[in-house]
C-alpha cells in the first residue's frame, strides 16, 4: 500500500510483476484513498503454486487441531487490538459509516472465535460394521487449496468467512478481495503473519477478477473455490470449475422479500423494513429490497415510510453524523441511475428519492437518496433483479397464500423477512418461504454460529456455522482391521 509491497505470494510480500498498481477510490469524496499493487495473471499462477506447494508438503496439514485453534484466538485478538485501525480502512475504502464498520470488524472477531472453538471441538465418528475386529471410522482432512473470492460490500467481513474456516481445516490458500476495497484485506493479511500463520498457507493477491480469474480457477491446482459476488461471474467461475471438477461455493446475492401482515407491529415493521434496505444504501446481499405489504395497511405505512427515509443522514461514514454513507463507486451509483430510470419507464410510482443529493458537500462522492417505488408489479426488473442499492420496490397483497407466492418469486432465495403478531400464520409463512434465512419479527440479523446462504440462484454451499467447516474438508473412512485374515473370495 503506497509504496509497500501489497501481494503475499510464498512467504514473501511483492509488488506485481510489471510493476501495475491501482489507485483506491475514497467514494465518500473520490479522491485517491491508497495506491496498491495490482497483482498479474503471472502473479496469481505463483500464489496459486505456492499454495499447493504448502499443502502438498504436509507440515500444514499435519499440525494438531489445538494448535490451529490457539492460531485463530490469537488472529481475533490482534482484530480486536487494530480494531480501530481496520474499521477506518473499511469506511474509507467503501464508504460506509465507521459504526458498521466497528461492526464488521467484531464480527470478523466473533468468526475467528467460533471456528476455533468448533473445531477444536471436532470428533471423528466411529462405524459399527460388526465386526470386532474392525476399527472403522470417519475422518475429516482439509479439502486443499482454496481459491477464495470476495466482494466490495464486506470485504474483511465476507473473506474473514472463508479464511477462519480454510484455516481452520487446515487448507492453503490464495485470497483475493475485490478491486475496489482491497485495504483492509491486506492490513489483515499482514495480521495472520503476526499471529503465526506459516509462509505460503495464506497467499494474497489483489487485481481484477477479468485479469486473474483464469489464472485463479482455470486450474488443476486448485481443490475448493469459494466465491461471493454477483450471479453472472458466479456462473463463469462455476462452468471453468466444472472443467477442472474442481468443487465450488458460490455466494450470489438475492432479492430478498419483507412481508408485512396488518397485524405486525407497526413502529418495529417500519422501523425494520427501512434499516433492512437502507442501510450501507442497501449494499447488502440480504437487503430487504422488495416491500410485500397487506393492501389495508399499505397506503399509511408507505407513507411513513417514506417520511422517515427522507430524514435518514447521507454523508462521509467518517462523520460520526451520518447515517448512511456513499455508494461504493461512481460506476455503481450509475448502475443505480439506471434501475431507476427504468422503474419509472417500467410504470412503477416513485415516491421519495429517485435522485442524486442536493447538498453541494456531497457533490464529489458517489452518494444517492434512498429510493421507494410503489405499486410495483412483479414483471418489473426493479422487481426481480438485484439493484445492490438504496431501492425499494412496494407490490401489495390481500391473502396470505399471495403474500407466500410474491415471496417465492425471485430466482434467488437469499433472506426473508416476515412481520405478523399471528405467531401459527408466521411459522406458516416462514417455512413456506424457499430462501436460506427467514427472520420472524425481525430482519438483518446473522450469528457465526449458524449457516448462511442461499437457495434458487443465490448460490451452492454455505458458510458459517458447522456447514461453514464442512466446505473446506473431505470426508475419509478408514477400515482398520487389527486381525486380518484371508477374504477367501477366491478359492485358487
Ligand atoms: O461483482 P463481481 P461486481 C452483485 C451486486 C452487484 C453485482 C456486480 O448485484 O451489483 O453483483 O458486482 C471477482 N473470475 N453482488 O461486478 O464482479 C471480483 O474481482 C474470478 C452481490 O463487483 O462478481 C471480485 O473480487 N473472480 C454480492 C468478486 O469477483 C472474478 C456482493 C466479486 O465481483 C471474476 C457483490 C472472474 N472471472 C456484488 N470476475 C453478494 N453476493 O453479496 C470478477 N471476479
Amino acid at each position: 500500500m503506497n509504496g509497500e509491497p501489497d501481494l503475499l505470494i510464498g512467504g514473501t510480500w511483492r509488488h506485481a510483476a510489471d510493476r501495475g498498481t491501482r489507485d483506491v477510490i475514497n467514494p465518500a469524496n473520490g479522491t485517491v484513498a491508497a495506491v496498491v499493487d495490482e497483482a498479474t495473471a503471472d502473479d496469481a499462477r505463483d500464489a496459486v503454486a505456492a499454495a499447493r506447494a504448502a499443502f502438498d508438503d504436509g507440515a500444514w496439514r499435519a499440525t494438531a487441531v489445538t494448535e490451529r485453534a490457539e492460531l485463530l484466538d490469537r488472529v481475533a485478538d490482534l482484530l480486536q487490538r487494530d480494531k480501530d485501525d481496520l474499521a477506518r480502512l473499511e469506511t474509507v475504502d467503501t464508504g460506509k459509516t465507521l459504526a458498521e464498520s466497528h461492526i464488521d470488524i467484531d464480527d470478523v472477531t466473533s468468526v475467528f472465535r467460533y471456528y476455533s472453538r468448533l473445531v477444536g471441538a471436532e470428533a471423528d465418528r466411529i462405524v459399527d460394521v460388526g465386526d470386532p475386529a474392525v476399527i472403522s471410522r470417519v475422518v475429516r482432512e482439509p479439502i486443499g487449496v482454496c481459491v477464495l473470492i470476495a466482494p466490495w460490500n464486506y470485504p474483511l467481513l465476507q473473506m474473514s468467512w472463508k479464511i477462519a474456516p480454510a484455516l481452520a481445516a487446515g487448507c492453503t490458500m490464495v485470497a483475493k478481495p475485490s478491486e475496489v476495497t482491497p485495504l483492509s484485506t491486506i492490513a489483515f493479511t499482514h495480521l495472520l503473519e503476526e499471529a503465526g500463520v506459516p509462509p505460503s498457507v495464506v497467499n494474497l493477491v489483489q487485481g481484477s477478477g477479468a485479469a486473474l480469474g483464469t489464472a485463479l480457477t482455470d486450474t488443476d491446482d486448485v481443490d475448493f473455490i469459494s466465491f461471493t459476488g454477483g450471479l453472472g461471474t458466479g456462473r463463469t467461475i462455476s462452468k471453468v470449475a466444472a472443467e477442472h471438477v474442481t468443487k465450488v461455493a458460490v455466494e450470489l446475492g438475492g432479492k430478498n422479500p419483507h412481508i408485512v401482515f396488518a397485524d405486525a407491529d407497526a413502529d418495529s415493521a417500519i422501523d425494520h423494513v427501512l434499516t433492512g434496505v437502507f442501510l450501507h444504501s442497501g449494499q447488502v446481499c440480504s437487503a430487504g429490497t422488495r416491500l410485500i405489504i397487506e393492501e389495508s395497511i399499505a397506503d399509511d405505512f408507505v407513507a411513513e415510510l417514506a417520511g422517515r427515509a427522507e430524514r435518514i443522514r447521507i454523508g462521509d461514514g467518517m462523520d460520526p453524523a451520518s447515517e448512511t454513507g456513499p455508494l461504493v463507486s461512481e460506476q455503481h451509483r450509475a448502475k443505480i441511475e439506471e434501475y431507476v430510470a427504468q422503474g419509472v419507464s417500467e410504470g412503477a410510482k416513485l415516491v421519495t428519492g429517485g435522485a442524486r443529493p442536493s447538498d453541494p458537500a456531497l457533490a464529489a462522492g458517489s452518494f444517492y437518496l434512498p429510493t421507494i417505488f410503489d405499486r410495483c408489479q412483479r414483471s418489473m426488473r426493479i422487481v426481480q433483479e438485484e439493484t445492490f442499492g438504496p431501492i425499494l420496490t412496494v407490490e401489495r397483497f390481500t391473502t396470505e397464500a399471495e403474500a407466500i407466492a410474491l415471496g417465492n418469486d425471485t430466482q434467488y432465495g437469499l433472506a426473508a423477512g416476515v412481520r405478523t403478531s399471528d405467531s401459527a400464520r408466521g411459522e406458516r409463512v416462514v417455512r413456506a418461504l424457499r430462501h436460506g434465512t427467514v427472520w420472524l419479527n425481525d430482519f438483518g440479523y446473522y450469528t457465526a454460529a449458524a449457516e448462511w446462504g442461499g437457495f434458487g440462484k443465490s448460490g451452492n454451499g454455505r458458510e458459517l456455522g458447522p456447514t461453514g467447516l464442512t466446505e473446506y474438508q473431505e470426508i475419509k473412512h478408514i477400515w482398520h482391521n487389527t486381525a486380518p485374515t484371508p477374504a477367501g473370495w477366491f478359492k485358487g
